[in-house]
């Protein structure tokens, strides 16, 4: 979680303020990463009713084989499709606890951050479980739910190194920072450097730590928002977007924030774009989320946008997991969320016409009604996603030529491809010059086009 605020990007001028500063650190580039993290995490279906007994039974339905087979006819797990990171979020701490040092709401004078022994009896155990199953742990910081305090900075730095120490001994593999304690006044290059200190002083088989950057949401804490590249990337992974709603407005709204990091080339192996946990499959029973256009254009988008794909569903839900499973075991969908090929996809239309929606709280967003987003995949193959969210069913038209990376140049006078649909993997034939589908209401094409190098024009 992290608090509601603004989502624009960060002034040039104040990225070159930081730069100015001498702040310049290197960036990780330590192999981990290398393609978008994959997993699940606790905040969208538990928010702070979580505890270890919950984190462990997670756990276990991240490796039970599914009821069902995948489209390939192989029964298989969430962690053999490559959900491998189960994270702890928020609400793990022992909150304004008396432990806690004056000034501080659940670290000790020491900086050791205080756990909620009754909802968390042993993390080292949990974390093991998570290792015994072949998964990862992640874990949470600079917490927003009990208002995380530090005065100054020299104690501020005592709690993030309390942090990281313990980070480390309860072997934990990656670690969300959010943005709303005020561990975010000392900034990201700090626990950057903080991390690898403690990595190095360890000789522990998980000391290799995979870090989000939540920094990004908070309007407050400028300069230390989210630190786009170029200016190096001490994270794996950045939030663009404020907090994911289960709701449409919220999906298309947080995908909003994606193109200004792509036009930059910002999101690629090693540091990643992310607009939030998927909502696919979170259900509270209480008559709100997605319905299932909306559920596999909520999917299809992150994929083709090489976002992380963290789950958030309850994985023990069987009806749940029926519902979804067709989608979130979708092989060539992972595919092509995984592969990188120099350009981590985005959109190269939208309509001038928009759509107005509620996101939450007293925040509305103007969409485009029809939009289409792409991702080159390798072998002049392009993944392509028509999204329509307009309350009307649409015909969507892709002229190929528009496509980035696309074989077809402005000139050549004849260009098809063979468009294959993504969601259920049927071929659509070969098509020459451009691609029209019909799309209803907030659902998506998902289409894959290979070059016809033949020339054939066998339409069907
Ligand atoms: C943690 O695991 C150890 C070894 O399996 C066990 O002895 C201990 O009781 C566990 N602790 C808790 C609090 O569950
Ligand atoms: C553990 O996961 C890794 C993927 O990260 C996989 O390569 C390996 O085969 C898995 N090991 C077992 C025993 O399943
Ligand atoms: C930080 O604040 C505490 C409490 O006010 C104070 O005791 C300490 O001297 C301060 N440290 C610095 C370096 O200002
Ligand atoms: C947060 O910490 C900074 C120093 O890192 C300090 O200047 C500021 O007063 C602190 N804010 C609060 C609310 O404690
Ligand atoms: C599973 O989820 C469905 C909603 O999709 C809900 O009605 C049902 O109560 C859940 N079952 C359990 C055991 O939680
Ligand atoms: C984007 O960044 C990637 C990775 O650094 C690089 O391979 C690629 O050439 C870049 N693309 C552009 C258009 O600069
Ligand atoms: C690491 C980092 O980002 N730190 C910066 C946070 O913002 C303050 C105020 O501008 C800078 O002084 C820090 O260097």
């Amino acid at each position: 979680m992290a608090t509601i605020g603004l989502r624009r990007p960060l002034p040039t001028l104040l990225l070159l303020l930081f730069c100015l500063q001498g702040n310049v650190v290197i960036g990780i580039n330590d192999g981990l990463a290398l393609t978008p993290p994959m997993g699940w995490r606790s905040w969208n279906l538990y928010e702070g009713d979580i505890n270890q007994e919950k984190m462990e039974s997670i756990m276990r339905g991240m490796v039970r084989r599914h009821s069902r087979p995948d489209h390939t006819g192989r029964m298989t797990t969430l962690a053999e499709l490559g959900y491998r990171d189960v994270g702890l979020d928020d609400l793990w701490q022992d909150c304004h606890s008396t432990e806690a040092a004056e000034g501080m709401h659940y670290h000790d004078s020491n900086g050791v951050p205080l756990i909620d022994k009754s909802r968390f009896p042993s993390i080292q155990n949990m974390t093991a479980f998570a290792h015994s199953l072949n998964l990862t742990a992640g874990w949470y910081a600079n917490n927003c739910a009990c208002n995380d305090q530090c005065r100054n900075i020299t104690e501020c730095k005592l709690q993030i190194q309390g942090d990281v120490q313990a980070l480390v001994a309860y072997n934990f593999d990656g670690i969300k920072i959010d943005g709303c304690g005020n561990e975010t006044s000392v900034g990201l290059a700090h626990w950057y450097e903080t991390i690898r200190r403690q990595r190095r002083r360890t000789t522990k088989r998980h000391n290799k730590i995979v870090i989000e950057n939540c920094h990004g949401v908070n309007p407050d804490f400028k300069p230390n928002w989210t630190l786009p590249p170029p200016f190096d990337c001490p994270y794996h992974f950045y939030r663009t977007s404020h907090d994911i709603r289960n709701t449409y407005g919220s999906i298309v709204s947080n995908l909003e924030t994606l193109p200004y990091y792509h036009h930059r080339n910002d999101s690629r192996p090693g540091c990643w774009a992310y607009p939030d946990m998927l909502m696919v499959g979170v259900d509270h029973g209480d008559g709100y989320g997605l319905n299932l256009a909306e559920t596999r254009s909520h999917f299809g988008a992150w994929a083709v946008v090489s976002s992380p794909l963290i789950l958030s569903h309850n994985v023990n839900n069987h009806s749940v997991m029926d519902r979804i499973w067709d989608l979130i075991s979708n092989r060539l969908m992972i595919h092509i969320n995984q592969v990188y090929v120099g350009d981590s996809g985005g959109r190269y239309y939208q309509s001038s016409e928009k759509v107005r929606f509620h996101v939450g709280g007293n925040i509305w967003d103007d969409i485009p009604a029809v939009q289409y987003l792409s991702k080159p995949i390798g072998d002049d193959k392009l993944a392509v996603f028509l999204m329509n969210s307009g309350k009307t069913t649409r015909s969507l038209l892709t002229d190929f030529r528009t496509i980035p990376h696309s074989v077809c140049g402005c000139c050549r006078i004849q260009c098809s491809y063979r468009v294959y649909n993504v969601w259920d993997h049927r071929s659509k034939g070969i098509h020459e010059g451009s691609y029209s589908v019909q799309v209803l209401p907030h659902d998506a094409a998902f289409l894959l086009l290979e070059p016809n190098n033949h020339g054939t024009t066998d339409k069907n």
